[in-house]
């Protein structure tokens, strides 16, 4: 394919010509598996994804105050040690459209305080919030132009000429203290009181790049807030990585995945857009914080790990009962897709009082291990490359090129 490309790049440009070299530059690129993780804010997706590619600590979870606001891809750095993070962000016309609605917004929500209504009561505070963490109290006392100054904008000129921010480290740990400005809204957490700016309202998606990690050759997880968004670029992108997964997780926590029910509308709402001919092929329950019993720490060892053991069976059951009831959604899978997994994040890392195969993380390893292995990278490239010279060949039997 090089030798191919060095002919093709000392000739003249035709339409054929260049569409083969983009082909074979393509070649190059290859697709990944995508796993989606939804479920609330809360339910410990960030945990569990930490858990399982065995990077404590990578992603900064916590607090429901400083949630996860925007949508984090972790895939494998297959080129150097470095942890990279790289940052999309919204348009700045997006951005101006988008601000404008805030402050209508907050105009009606003035109002909407003395009327007592609630929704737009919510909305009010949404638009403050988002105004506050950009611009602080800036926001205020100035026009919509005047918040579209570069100088705004000094820590991020990627913004304003729409390119992505690349950002890089030498530990997990480095990388998740400078991401929470890009992915959380910290304004209310006292941990974060250095922080003055945050970025989550103009942020689209971060790519994290984790190196030396073999279950991510081929996969790449993806973290993704709530239930689509409000922002019509995030949520357009919320709804083309939904279609196109490989495997969605719908992450709820174990003491009331059967009950809950907004993880059953997450369900719903995921399946409705895989649909049929999607590439979706396995649809998993995961239920976290199966540590999380109350007063586990006077049981003696043996004990807590009986009733965790007990609690992770029944949770099993009462989850299968309910997907059994989703009849809708199971005639457009097969019964092989749904399985239900009972996790602890936080027993894999400590190790209390399971011992590491009780947690059902490593099973879910396995799984991506799996994905990694059925995903051919060498095939796929064979097949693109045969695809190239018979498009060749055809063009020269008809002396069209070389
Ligand atoms: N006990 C317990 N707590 C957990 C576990 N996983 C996450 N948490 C806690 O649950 C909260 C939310 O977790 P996070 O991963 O940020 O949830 P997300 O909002 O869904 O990404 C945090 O306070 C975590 O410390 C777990 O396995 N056991
Ligand atoms: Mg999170």
């Amino acid at each position: 394919m090089g030798k191919i490309l060095a002919i093709l790049n000392n000739q003249n440009d035709t339409n054929l010509n260049t569409f083969l070299k983009t082909k074979i530059r393509n070649l190059e690129t290859e697709k990944k598996e995508l796993v989606g993780v939804f479920g609330k804010t809360g339910a410990g997706k960030t945990s569990l994804i930490n858990a399982v590619i065995e990077e404590k600590g990578l992603l900064p979870s916590g607090s429901i105050e400083a949630c996860t606001s925007v949508m984090i891809k972790v895939e494998a750095n297959r080129h150097n040690e470095i942890y990279e993070a790289v940052v999309e962000f919204i348009s700045p016309e997006e951005w101006e459209d988008e601000m404008g609605s805030l402050f209508r917004t907050i105009e009606k929500g003035d109002q909407a305080m003395d009327n007592n209504d609630n929704d737009d009561k919510d909305d009010y505070h949404e638009a403050v919030d988002k105004l506050s963490a950009l611009y602080d109290e800036e926001w205020k006392e100035r026009s919509c132009e005047q918040l579209m100054e570069p100088k705004c904008f000094k820590a991020i000129p990627e913004f304003l000429h729409s390119k992505q921010k690349t950002l890089a480290f030498k530990s997990a740990k480095d990388l998740s203290a400078d991401i929470v400005k890009y992915t959380r809204n910290g304004t209310k957490d006292d941990k974060y009181k250095a922080v003055k700016r945050w970025y989550w309202p103009l942020v689209k998606c971060v790519t994290i790049k984790v190196p030396n990690n073999n279950l991510l050759q081929h996969v790449t997880l993806v973290d993704l807030p709530g239930n689509g968004d409000r922002n019509k670029s995030r949520d357009t992108m919320w709804k083309g990585i939904v279609g196109d997964c490989s495997a969605v997780w719908v992450v709820t926590e174990i003491n009331r995945a059967a009950s809950e029910r907004e993880s059953w509308e997450i369900l719903k709402s995921v399946s409705s857009l895989l649909g049929n001919g999607g590439e979706c092929q396995h649809i998993h329950f995961i239920c976290t914080k199966s540590d999380d019993i109350e007063d586990i720490d006077d049981h003696s060892k043996a004990d807590a790990q009986a009733l965790i053991i007990t609690r992770n069976k029944e949770a099993k059951e009462s989850v299968i009962k309910e997907l059994n009831k989703l009849t809708k959604i199971k005639k457009h899978f097969s019964d092989e897709c749904f399985k239900v997994f009972t996790v602890s994040s936080r027993e894999f890392f400590t190790k209390r009082h399971l011992s590491p195969e009780n947690t059902e993380i490593p099973r879910l390893q396995g799984f991506l291990q799996n994905l990694n292995d059925c995903h051919s990278e060498t095939l796929n490239y064979v097949s693109g490359a045969c695809g190239i010279l018979s498009l060749i060949h055809g063009a020269s039997l008809r002396n069209e090129i070389l």
